[in-house]
């Protein structure tokens, strides 16, 4: 049941835009359809022994070919706005600058969008979320080369404003720049599957390779919305962002010092790294300059001064919160997150909050409330949230699934915390918030953990050829709780 609190009744902006985020790689399939080339997700994903479940994406829910039933499924569950991906192998195959253009790929997109449209759903579009296209992988090491990759990305940006940019308004550049270069490049676990680890990858080094990365992701970023402001916005008016990841840290024990600054360190590790060279300093924090020093990368003057200021909003995706303890011994070099511990309960034995089906994951609404006035105080930006949700255990059953799946009351409580959490925010501490955007519409591959993490507000039927979509119950609540937060 929907928890609607009298008290927060309309406290949201009456054009606060919410519904679901999708990503391309996890939903569409069809990965070699229409001309569409290999992405390194397609390689990961058909590399044998990797996936969690060695399962590939290859056709995921079929969200290509159901597109149409997809939009009625949403316009069901009553969403304002719809938060998708781009495939840029779908519209460059190769990927590069001057390779072709592939015109099924712009009219599957333009099929989507107008559909969308068609409905009364507003397109929110990102461009990057992380399917680089394996040939610019092969050719000069993707986003390790920061000339190359930049002109490539740029290109590819170009195309997509010119053939959608008449209708979409809303424009992310890139999808959590941080976890890209920390799961791939420090992990080793995404794609492109490189680290120091040589037990997992035969190449990548986690004590560079990661900022280096970061860096190129946040300098391309920054030439495609100077591109954008200068050569589209002028007569498409929409708005260009970027969406960033961050968990919440809360320091182990509240009345040591040293926790206080070691929860602040992991949010400037995590979040500063993109957040302050784009909406504060045109540079990394000092606290990781300190502990990083020259494998850190420095922002050329150029650089510095297009990426500061570069993000229309503060695209924010947030899913739980950490409880962070000071190492007592020096970093490691291939540490990345302020030399912290993160752990599940404070040091009085209090749980972060109630496991999901996600080992990382744990329902924790106070501590979103927390970070929004973070990220508020520290940017001043209005924040569009982008992404948020958790998996729900039991999940895991032959079809059809019985009541007690569909009935999620896991992520029911999930949505109901963490939206009256966003609510208070924004009613009682005068947060700017503009949207939300629930992670996830379906079920979906969920990277390297494959099928076995189910997020969506609707559950699959993987077996069936026709990835038989089956409405849960929070897609309801979620409904319930924006008619009665948002304003008239
Ligand atoms: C989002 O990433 C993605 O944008 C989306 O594609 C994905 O499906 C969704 O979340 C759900 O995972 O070091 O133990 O804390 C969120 C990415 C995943 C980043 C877990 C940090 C590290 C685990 N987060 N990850 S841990």
């Amino acid at each position: 049941m929907s928890i609607l609190e009298p008290h927060l009744k309309g406290s949201l902006r009456p054009d606060f835009q919410w519904g679901y985020a999708t990503a391309a790689a996890q939903t569409e399939g069809a990965w070699n359809v229409d001309g569409k080339g290999e992405s390194i997700w397609d390689r990961l994903g058909h590399t044998p022994g990797i996936t969690k479940d060695l399962s590939t994406a290859d056709d995921a829910t079929r969200a290509y070919d159901l597109y149409k039933e997809d939009v009625a499924l949403m316009k069901s569950y009553g969403v304002r706005a719809y938060r998708f991906s781009i495939a840029w192998t779908r519209i460059v195959p190769l990927g590069g600058k001057d390779d072709p253009v592939n015109p099924k790929g712009i009219e599957f997109y333009n099929n989507l969008i107008n559909e969308l449209l068609g409905t009364g759903i507003t397109p929110f579009v990102t461009l990057f979320h992380w399917d680089t296209p394996q040939t610019l992988e092969e050719r000069y090491g993707g986003m390790l080369n920061k000339e190359k990759f930049t002109a490539d990305f740029l290109r590819y940006a170009r195309v997509c404003f010119e053939a959608f940019g008449d209708r979409v308004k809303n424009w992310i550049t890139f999808n959590e720049p941080g976890v890209y270069s920390l799961a791939g490049y420090a992990a080793g676990v995404h794609a492109p599957r490189r680290s120091s680890n040589r037990d997992l990858n035969p190449e990548g080094d986690s004590s560079t390779e990661p900022f280096i990365v970061s860096h190129t992701e946040l300098v391309a970023h920054a030439y495609c919305v100077k591109m954008y402001r200068e050569e589209f916005k002028p007569t498409q008016k929409g708005i260009i962002m970027i969406t960033l990841h961050g968990n919440n840290s809360e320091p182990w024990d509240a009345e040591d010092p040293l926790d206080v600054e070691a929860a602040q360190r992991a949010r400037e590790f995590e979040i500063g790294w993109f957040g302050d060279p784009v909406y504060k300093t045109g540079d990394y924090p000092e606290s990781m300059r300190a502990q990083l020093g020259d494998r850190l990368p420095r922002f050329t003057e150029e650089e510095s001064k297009l990426v500061l200021g570069s993000s229309d909003f503060y695209g924010m995706n947030s899913y739980t919160t950490f409880y962070v303890r000071q190492k007592k011994t020096p970093p490691e070099l291939t540490d990345h997150l302020g030399n912290v511990e993160k752990l599940d309960t404070n040091s009085k034995g209090v749980s972060r909050g109630v496991e999901s089906d996600t080992y990382w994951l744990r329902t924790c609404s106070w501590g979103l409330r927390n970070l929004l006035n973070w990220i508020w105080n520290r940017y001043q930006v209005p924040i569009f949230m982008t992404e948020n949700g958790t998996t729900a255990k039991g999940e895991h059953v032959e079809a059809p699934p019985p009541e007690t799946v569909l009935n999620d009351t896991h992520r029911i409580e999930f949505f109901n915390g963490y939206l009256n959490a966003l609510a208070s925010a924004v009613k009682e501490d005068g947060v700017d918030i503009r949207s939300y955007f629930a992670w996830t519409f379906t079920d979906n591959w969920e990277w390297q953990a494959g099928y076995t993490d189910r997020f969506g507000v609707t559950w699959i039927d993987y077996k069936s050829p026709e990835r038989k979509r089956y409405p849960k119950k929070s897609a309801t609540v979620v409904r319930e709780l924006f008619e009665h937060l948002i304003a008239k």
